[in-house]
C-alpha cells in the first residue's frame, strides 16, 4: 500500500483498496458535512464509500495503522450529530454496501447490507408477506447499519419492540480491520459475550456494522387509526393507559401537543383535525388480519377522556391523520435550527414531566418555544427547542436534569452523539462510565472510532 508521504496519501492508500471510491472534491464532499437539522457540521478530511467488507476492512486497518479518525456514515438523518464530521475526519460511508438477500420465508427473516434503507427494506419484505417491526418517517433515507447504530425506535416499539430486538446476526468490522460474522440467524446462540448487542446503539465509536440478518414480522394487512383530541395532556396519558388494555392490535401510541400541531398546519397547509381545539393529541394505530377498526371504536367510546375523535381504515385516511404526527420534525426545521432534546421518564413520571417540562424551559430561556410530541407508549418525549438563542445549554440542562430526577433517559431512541455526549453523568454512574471507556479503550485502542461521540472528546 502506497507509503505515508505526499499531500494526497491517505486518497492514494485508499483508492487502492480494491472497490472503495474516494471523494475529495469540496462539492461533494459538502454532503457528507452537515447534519439532517444542519446544527452539526465540520470539514471531512476525504470521504470514501466502499462497496463491500472486505473494503470496510482495507479502510479501517490503514486508518488504524495510520490513525486517520473515522466518522462512519449511513443516511445521514441521525438527529444528535454523530454522523458528521467535527474537524478532519475520514467519512466512511455505508451507502456503497446495498445488497438484500431473498426473504427466508422459513425462518422469516433477511440479511441486508447496512446502507439499505429503511423503505427499500420495506419494499423487499413486504412484496415477500411480511413486514419490519421498526419504522419511522425518516424510512427514505435511513439506512439499517445507521438505525442498527443507534438502536433507532420509532413507532412500533410497543408491539415489537427497538431495533436491538429486530437483529438476530451481524456482520461489521472492528478498527483493526478484524471481521465479527455471526449472519447464521440463529434465534438461540449463548457462545460468548453478545457482541451485537454491544454494536447496537454505539453510534459508530466500536466498528463499522456491514450486515445484518434481521427477524421479520407478519405483514399485517387490516390497520385502523384514530386521531384524538383530550383537554389536557394528563387525559392523553390515561387514555393511552385504557387502550393498552382494551386493543391487544396496538401497534403505535403517539402524542402531540396544539402548538406543534400550529406549525404543522403552518408549514404544510392542512386542514385542523377537529372544529375546536384540544389541549393534547393522540394518535393510535391497531393492525392485526382482520379489521380492527371496531375494537378500536369501541375501546374509544368506553373512554371518557375523548373530546374529539377521527377515525380511518383506509390507506390515504391513515396517512392524512398520521400526518399531522409524523410532519413534526419537519415543520420544526421548516421554523429554525431546533435544540433537540430526546428523553424518556418511566409511565408513573410521565405526567409529572409534561406538566413540569415547559416551566423548566422558560425559566432557563425565555421567550424560547418548546414543541414537545413523541413515543407516548414509551414515555419517550422529543422536546424541540426554537429561539432558545444563548440559553440553549441552559434550556437544555434543565430538561435533561428534570428527566434525570424522574428516574428518566437523556437520550431514548437517537443516541448520545455529540449532542449529548456532555450530559452522561447525569443518568449514567462513574462506575457505569469507566466500563463504557474500558470496552471504547479495548475494541478501539487508537481511538480513531467516531471521537467526540458518547464520550466528550
Ligand atoms: P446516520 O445518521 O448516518 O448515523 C447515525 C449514527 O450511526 C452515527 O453515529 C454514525 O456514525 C453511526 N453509523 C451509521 N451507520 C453505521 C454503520 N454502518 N456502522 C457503524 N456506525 C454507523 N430515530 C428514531 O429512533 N425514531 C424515530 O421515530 C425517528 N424519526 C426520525 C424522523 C426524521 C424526519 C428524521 C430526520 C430522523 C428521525 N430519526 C428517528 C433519527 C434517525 O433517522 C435515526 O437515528 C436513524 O437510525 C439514523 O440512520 P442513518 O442511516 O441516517 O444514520
Ligand atoms: C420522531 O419521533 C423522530 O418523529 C424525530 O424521532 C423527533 O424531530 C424529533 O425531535
Ligand atoms: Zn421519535
Amino acid at each position: 500500500m502506497t507509503a505515508n508521504t505526499g499531500p494526497d496519501w491517505l486518497g492514494a492508500a485508499l483508492e487502492e483498496i480494491p472497490g472503495v471510491r474516494v471523494v475529495r472534491d469540496r462539492d461533494e464532499l459538502s454532503t457528507f458535512e452537515t447534519d439532517w437539522t444542519r446544527r452539526f457540521t465540520g470539514v471531512a478530511r476525504m470521504a470514501c464509500l466502499p462497496r463491500d467488507t472486505a473494503g470496510v476492512a482495507g479502510v479501517l486497518a490503514f486508518c488504524a495503522r495510520t490513525s486517520v479518525p473515522v466518522v462512519p456514515q449511513g443516511g445521514n438523518t441521525g438527529l444528535v450529530g454523530g454522523s458528521v464530521p467535527r474537524g478532519g475526519e475520514l467519512v466512511l460511508s455505508t451507502r456503497g454496501l446495498v445488497a438484500l438477500s431473498p426473504v427466508d420465508a422459513n425462518a422469516a427473516q433477511v440479511t441486508a447490507g447496512a446502507g439499505v434503507t429503511l423503505e427499500r427494506l420495506q419494499q423487499h419484505v413486504r412484496a415477500a408477506g411480511f413486514d419490519f417491526g421498526v419504522d419511522l418517517a425518516a424510512r427514505g433515507s435511513a439506512t439499517v447499519g445507521g438505525m442498527f447504530a443507534t438502536n433507532a425506535g420509532g413507532t412500533r416499539v410497543l408491539r415489537y419492540g427497538s431495533m436491538r430486538e429486530q437483529v438476530v446476526g451481524f456482520e461489521a468490522v472492528l478498527p483493526n480491520g478484524g471481521v465479527v460474522s455471526r449472519l447464521g440467524g440463529l434465534p438461540k446462540d449463548n457462545t460468548g459475550y453478545d457482541l451485537g448487542s454491544l454494536l447496537c446503539g454505539s453510534e459508530g465509536t466500536l466498528a463499522v456494522v456491514t450486515r445484518l440478518r434481521l427477524r421479520l414480522v407478519p405483514l399485517l394487512p387490516a390497520r385502523a387509526v384514530a386521531l384524538v383530541g383530550v383537554v389536557v395532556p394528563a387525559d392523553a396519558v390515561t387514555l393511552a393507559a385504557r387502550l393498552r388494555r382494551a386493543c391487544p392490535s396496538l401497534e403505535s401510541l403517539e402524542l402531540f401537543h396544539p402548538d406543534g400541531l400550529a406549525l404543522v398546519r403552518a408549514h404544510s397547509g392542512l386542514r385542523p383535525p377537529f372544529a375546536r381545539d384540544c389541549g393534547a393529541y393522540l394518535v393510535a394505530e391497531c393492525a392485526a388480519r382482520t379489521d380492527p377498526t371496531e375494537e378500536l371504536a369501541t375501546a374509544l367510546l368506553e373512554c371518557p377522556e375523548v373530546v374529539e375523535s377521527a377515525l380511518a381504515t383506509g390507506r390515504p385516511e391513515r396517512e392524512a391523520l398520521w400526518a399531522y404526527r409524523e410532519r413534526h420534525t419537519e415543520s420544526i426545521n421548516a421554523e429554525g435550527v431546533p435544540v433537540k432534546l430526546d428523553v424518556a421518564v418511566p409511565v408513573a413520571g410521565v405526567a409529572s414531566f409534561l406538566r413540569a417540562v415547559r416551566g423548566e424551559v422558560g425559566q432557563a430561556a425565555a421567550g424560547a418555544r418548546a414543541i414537545i410530541f413523541g413515543h407516548l407508549g414509551e414515555g419517550n418525549f422529543h422536546v424541540n427547542l426554537l429561539g432558545a438563542n444563548e440559553h440553549e445549554e441552559a434550556a437544555t440542562a434543565a430538561v435533561l436534569k428534570l428527566v434525570a430526577s424522574l428516574g428518566g433517559s437523556i437520550s431514548s431512541e437517537h443516541g448520545v452523539g455529540v449532542a449529548k455526549a456532555a450530559y452522561l453523568g447525569l443518568t449514567r454512574s462513574p462506575a457505569d462510565q469507566a466500563a463504557m471507556r474500558a470496552i471504547k479503550a479495548a475494541i478501539d485502542p487508537s481511538g480513531i472510532m467516531n471521537p467526540g461521540v458518547i464520550f466528550p472528546a
